[in-house]
């Protein structure tokens, strides 16, 4: 018997436009999605998972994974409800696993999930893709969001290299600017304004990385023999980029970080959704020998790749090209899923927008086509590696 990844594809469920079948044309067996409806916080009832799950299986794939069980602030600052949101966390963990659903990802950023300045940045084929650029970056911290004392996190010649930058812009590319850095706030259409992200990012004022880290080895401490009790993975999510953005700690970010939690939270439930392209987004990540360090703690791959500059800035490459190394990950997640005998879930992360896609509206990042395209690239590895016997 020969253990292959169990291919599969986000879903943002009912309202995406790409649908059930172009997921499974595509040539996925499975799905990832979250009841995105149901508010952070609140319990997914058992009801409302086998609605979801029917849907997926009368399509003929199957729910894999859970992406994401959100966790609330309160959870991260550790202050208001935290207590009652853990309560119904662990319901849910519960609810999800005799449902059958036992993987399940989560991420541990304040206030933003992902940040990109470029939803459309254009690829030398035409096709396009998300980047994150500091000098865009730079310019909508501190001249457009105006956080105070923003230009000190900066050096000078990149806050300087900013304003120029900024001053070049149009009323409509500065709106342009403003969304794109915001979309990752969950909810975000455009439609938060700056006074009130100001105040998200205020409320972690106080809030070091220790406090931050600590706050997660807590909530996994206490929700870990939940997932233990019901067979559940938990799978971390790295954060994305992969370091201190708007002033807020970040704590899911290097090989470093990752020790910590393993050293801090003993249960192995408490795994790893290795993404490679948000570890990837740092140059000081060696991503072949993180993962030979932590295999059998990762229970979900996100396959994507990042081609990085010496500045920092970053797009989103073809899969198989840029700074994600995909064909030795792939090769050895081969060789681990023999080793242990497990088939892990994996997902192409993330695609370029490109042919008829390109006039469609979709979640940033989550066309179908470009998908599809690293799917097949990436399942044409696998199949290479256990054809040819490497
Ligand atoms: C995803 C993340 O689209 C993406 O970049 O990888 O949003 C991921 O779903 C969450 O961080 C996981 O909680
Ligand atoms: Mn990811």
């Amino acid at each position: 018997m020969s253990y292959k990844m169990i291919q599969t594809m986000r879903w943002y469920g009912p309202n995406d436009v790409v649908s059930l079948s172009d997921i499974l044309q595509a040539g996925a067996t499975g799905v990832v999605t979250a009841l995105h409806h149901i508010p952070v916080g609140e319990v997914w009832t058992s009801e409302e998972i086998q609605k979801r799950k029917k849907i997926i299986e009368d399509a003929g794939l199957t729910w894999d994974v859970v992406e994401s069980l959100p966790v609330h602030e309160d959870i991260k600052k550790r202050d208001g409800n935290y207590k009652t949101w853990i309560e119904n966390y662990k319901i849910s963990l519960k609810n999800l696993a005799e449902n059958d659903i036992r993987v399940v990802t989560y991420n541990f950023m304040p206030v933003l999930d992902w940040v990109r300045t470029n939803l459309d940045y254009p690829t030398e084929t035409g096709a396009l893709c998300l980047r994150f650029g500091w000098k865009e970056f730079i310019a909508f911290d501190v001249f457009i969001l105006k956080r105070a004392g923003a230009e000190n996190d900066y050096d000078e010649a990149a806050v300087k290299k900013a304003k120029k930058f900024f001053d070049g812009l149009s009323l409509n590319e500065i709106e342009k600017l403003k969304v794109s850095c915001l979309m990752g706030l969950p909810g975000s259409d455009g439609l938060f304004t700056t006074e009130e992200v100001l105040s998200l990012l205020n409320e972690y004022g106080k809030i070091s990385p220790e406090q931050l880290q600590q706050n997660l080895f807590d909530f996994l401490n206490e929700i870990t023999p939940t997932a233990e009790e019901y067979g559940v993975q938990l799978a971390i999510h790295p954060d994305d980029p992969p370091y201190p953005i708007l002033g807020l700690p970040r704590i899911m970010s290097t090989d470093a970080h990752i020790e910590a939690l393993f050293k801090n939270v003993p249960s192995k439930s408490a795994g790893l959704c290795f993404c490679t392209g948000s570890y990837g987004a740092r140059r000081d990540n060696d991503l072949l020998a993180m993962i030979k360090k932590y295999g059998d703690r990762v229970y979900f791959l996100h396959l994507r790749s990042t081609e990085v500059d010496e500045e920092g800035n970053f797009f989103e490459a073809n899969h198989l090209e840029g700074k994600g190394n995909l064909i030795e990950i792939i090769h050895y997640v081969t060789q681990l899923q023999q080793e242990q005998q497990r088939r892990i879930p994996m997902r192409p992360d993330h695609g370029h927008q490109m042919l008829d896609d390109l006039n469609k509206k979709t979640y940033p990042g989550y066309s179908a086509i470009g998908r599809l395209k690293g799917l097949a690239e990436i399942r044409g590895v696998e199949e290479a590696i256990h054809k040819l016997k490497l």
